[in-house]
């Protein structure tokens, strides 16, 4: 809004000429959707509290987790909105990614709205239910990838890390790889997020990477300098991965141990479908893997843990799926094994950077 409000007199008022960069929006753009969660964050958790929305702990986790009871969830809500607001306030609006991205992310965050409006607020135990949860994500994320598809120019080959020769063109099947990469993201945030700050950790990290990637695939220059995919227009989701990582550094303010408050699936589900669309959009997809590799490393060990426990009628590899749960249970304290997952977060995040010269 600002770009297309103030760009304009660029002419007459010269200084107005720094809404045409990208690197000057970004900066202002994480700082707004920053300040939005940290002003709103206290009055948000009051409400919460108020109209008891707390969460509800199982019986068969560890007993740590006991004292959490009634903490105050949902606070998805309050990143969505700061997304979303100022996503409209620093993009550039015409920009047909912008809108992909914000109205998957609005979207994501609904069905989680649904899933904890149903626990939460209707004390239905199941909430949506697996199966329609998955449903619905599927479609969704299919809808996403058809717009991805049908934007000008968009190519339907991907992108391998360290190999720059190898770009499979999956035609209209990029659609559907595209929603995998999208329900997967989220879905794998949506099971990290088990400890105080643990999902908002590394998805602050990966919208940072990220950050990064999309300046240099949408900078034609820099792209060709560094042999990515040029990706034109998407330059604008460096502003949309600072607005998510701005939010998460606002949230993670009141999720930090011990938390104030919970996101619960509308901010998890929102969040990870919003960093999976963004890797979809700046052809990034396949090094989503290292950038939220701590989220594969958890949905990892519960794909086996589940598997291991079928097959052998209920015997387990780790105490506990997810790993975090793991380490838990075997006397880790909640804060270390928060910052150790961050620790390695943080590592992949620098490992997919190398991509940009390993090649
Ligand atoms: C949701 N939700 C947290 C909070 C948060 C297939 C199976 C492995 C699925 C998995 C699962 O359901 N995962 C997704 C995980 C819950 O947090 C709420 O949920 C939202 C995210 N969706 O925002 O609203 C609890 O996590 C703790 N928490 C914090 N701090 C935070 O900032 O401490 C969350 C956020 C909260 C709070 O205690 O109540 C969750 O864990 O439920 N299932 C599991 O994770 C379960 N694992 C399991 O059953 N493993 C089995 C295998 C065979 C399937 C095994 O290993 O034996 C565990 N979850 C829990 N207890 N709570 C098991 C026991």
């Amino acid at each position: 809004m600002f770009y297309h409000l103030l760009y304009p007199f660029h002419t007459t008022i010269s200084v107005l000429n720094v809404f045409r960069y990208i690197t000057f929006r970004t900066i202002f753009a994480t700082l707004t959707a920053f300040f939005i969660c940290f002003f709103l964050g206290p009055w948000v958790i009051r409400k919460l509290s108020e109209m008891q929305i707390g969460q509800h702990i199982r019986e068969d986790g560890p007993k740590a987790h006991f004292k959490k009871a009634g903490t105050p969830t949902m606070g998805g809500i309050l990143i969505i909105f700061s997304i979303s607001v100022s996503t409209l306030l620093w993009t550039d609006l015409t920009n047909r990614y912008v809108w992909i991205v914000l109205l998957t992310t609005i979207g994501f965050g609904a069905i989680g709205f649904i899933d904890d409006y149903l626990m939460q607020i209707k004390k239905c135990s199941k909430g949506l239910g697996v199966k329609s949860k998955f449903c619905f994500q599927i479609l969704l994320a299919l809808l996403t990838g058809t717009l991805v598809y049908m934007c000008p120019d968009f190519s339907t080959q991907v992108t391998v890390p360290f190999f720059k020769n190898i770009s499979p063109d999956l035609y209209w099947g990029y659609i559907f790889f595209a929603a995998f990469v999208i329900v997967a993201a989220s879905n794998a945030v949506n099971l990290t997020d088990g400890l105080d700050g643990l999902a908002i950790g590394p998805v602050i990290v990966a919208a940072a990477t990220y950050m990064l990637f999309s300046y240099v695939a949408g900078h034609y220059k820099i792209a060709d300098y560094l042999q990515i995919n040029y990706v034109a227009n998407s330059g604008e989701m460096t502003i949309f991965c600072g607005i998510v990582a701005g939010a998460g550094l606002g949230f993670l303010w009141f999720n930090a141990y011990p938390a104030q408050i919970f996101m619960g699936d509308v901010g998890s589900l929102a969040l990870g479908g919003a960093i999976g669309t963004v890797a979809v959009i700046i052809k990034q997809e396949i090094l989503l893997v290292i950038v939220g590799g701590l989220f594969v490393i958890e949905t990892l060990s519960v794909i086996f843990q589940v598997g291991f426990f079928k097959m052998t009628n209920g015997r387990r590899i780790f105490r506990m799926a997810p790993l975090h749960h793991h380490f838990e249970l075997k006397g880790w304290s909640e804060p270390k094994v928060i910052v150790r997952f961050w620790i390695i977060a943080i590592a992949l995040a620098l490992i997919s950077m190398s991509t940009l010269k390993l090649r």
